[in-house]
Formats: structure tokens, sequence, C-alpha cells
């Protein structure tokens, strides 16, 4: 915990610094602070959207949407919405797939030829090295694309990853899937801009955090098997 402490302080006052040296607008990566650019894009080390930032966003407070690694997330903020799986059953989101569970979650599209494949492809590796470590984590995809991935769709994707049991695709009502995408703070008006974080959290104890998605999957499973440990 003072080691994420350390972390979060570290960034606030990176950004803050960043900030304070600001000349107009500056756009800087969430996960890589050191990134900063004048102009909107992408950062070259992940692929997430860069967030824009002014002098004016400095004060203390804080209109626009800021990076999770500095908020506290709870299991409280996770909404119990009906959503589907990959073999079309229903499911409440919370109850069925995080309720006393460590989980790590991340957001894909099956349609997407950027970033998600080598995500899935990774939590595929993380699947695999976690049984072999004897870590007990569920692992969830959350469709950012609920209105074409049908649970059919990510039947088929789920297949061609291989993926093992323990492993939810989720779909469903984009309303829905909307009010999850919001509680994680991963919503974005273009699909293409989804997050490439992974959640990880234990619900027992209400511990979360979050790794960059093509991250080793040892250290995934790293981040789990700690989450895991926490009572
Ligand atoms: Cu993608």
């Amino acid at each position: 915990m003072k080691i994420l402490l350390g972390f979060f302080l570290a960034l606030a006052l990176l950004s803050e610094a960043g900030i304070a040296h600001a000349q107009t607008v500056r756009y800087t990566c969430p996960m890589h602070p050191d990134v900063v650019s004048s102009k909107p894009g992408r950062c070259p080390k992940c692929g997430m959207t860069l967030i824009r930032k002014t002098k004016s966003q400095a004060a203390p407070v804080k209109a626009a949407p800021e990076p999770e690694a500095n908020t506290s997330f709870s299991s409280t903020k996770i909404p119990n919405a009906e959503v589907l799986d990959q073999n079309g059953k229903q499911l409440n989101f919370y109850t069925d797939l995080i309720k006393g569970k460590t989980v790590a979650i991340n957001f894909v599209f099956t349609t997407c030829t950027a970033i998600c494949p080598s995500l899935t492809a990774t939590f595929r590796r993380v699947q695999q090295e976690a049984a072999t470590r004897g870590v007990d984590v569920q692992l969830i995809s959350v469709s950012v694309d609920p209105g074409v991935d049908t649970p059919e769709r990510l039947q088929e994707y789920s297949a061609k990853f291989k993926t093992g049991p323990g492993w939810t695709f989720v779909t469903g009502d984009k309303a829905k899937i909307d009010s999850v995408l919001q509680a994680f703070g991963v919503a974005v008006a273009n699909k293409n801009d989804h997050t490439p974080m992974v959640l990880i959290g234990n619900d027992t104890s209400d511990y979360w955090t979050r790794i960059y998605g093509l991250s080793s999957p040892a250290k995934i499973v790293d981040l789990l098997a700690g989450a895991a440990s926490r009572k």
C-alpha cells in the first residue's frame, strides 16, 4: 500500500510539474506522465489517447476526467448491470463476475485490428500462467462495442484465442455496458480509443489496481497474486 501511495504521489507530482511549466495546452498520457505533446494523439509507448491538460485544470477543483491512477476505486462503484456472456447467458455484472473474487478486467472489441488481438493474447497467457502458479482469478473482457459484439461473435472470438474456463466475455444492452464502462472510468466516445489498461481487483478486500495491458504476462500475474493475497 505504501508503495502504491508513493507511486500515486509521484504521479501527482509529475503531472503537477508538467502543468506548472505548460505555456498553453498540453496532452499527456495517463500512464506515462513523461509523454507530453503539444498536439492531441496517442501515446507512442502504449497507444492510449493523450489527455488534454491546461493550466486552468491544475486548479484544485478538477473538472476534466483524470486518469484513474490517483483516485481510489472501490467495488461499491461497480453496477450490478444485467449483461450477457459469450454463451448468451444473462448475468448480473457485479454479483456473478466480481463478488468475492480476484479479477482481471480488460476492454476489447472483436473487430479491433489494432491493440485488441495483442491484449487478448496477453490475457490468454495471463490465464495460463495464473493457473500454473495457482492464482485463482476470474478474467473478464468487456466489449466496448456491444452493438456489434453479439454473444455469438464473442464466442467465436473466445474460441479463436483458446480461452479457458473462468474467462467471461461481456456484452449486452449498450446502456448497461456503458454503465459498466463509466463505473470503471473507461467510457470513450470512440471505441477505437478504448483503454489498453487491465484492472485488477480483489473484491473481498476491495483492493484495486491497474496495469498496462501489454505488460509481460508474468508481471500481470504478479499483481494478481498480490491482489489475491490481500485479506
Ligand atoms: Cu482494440
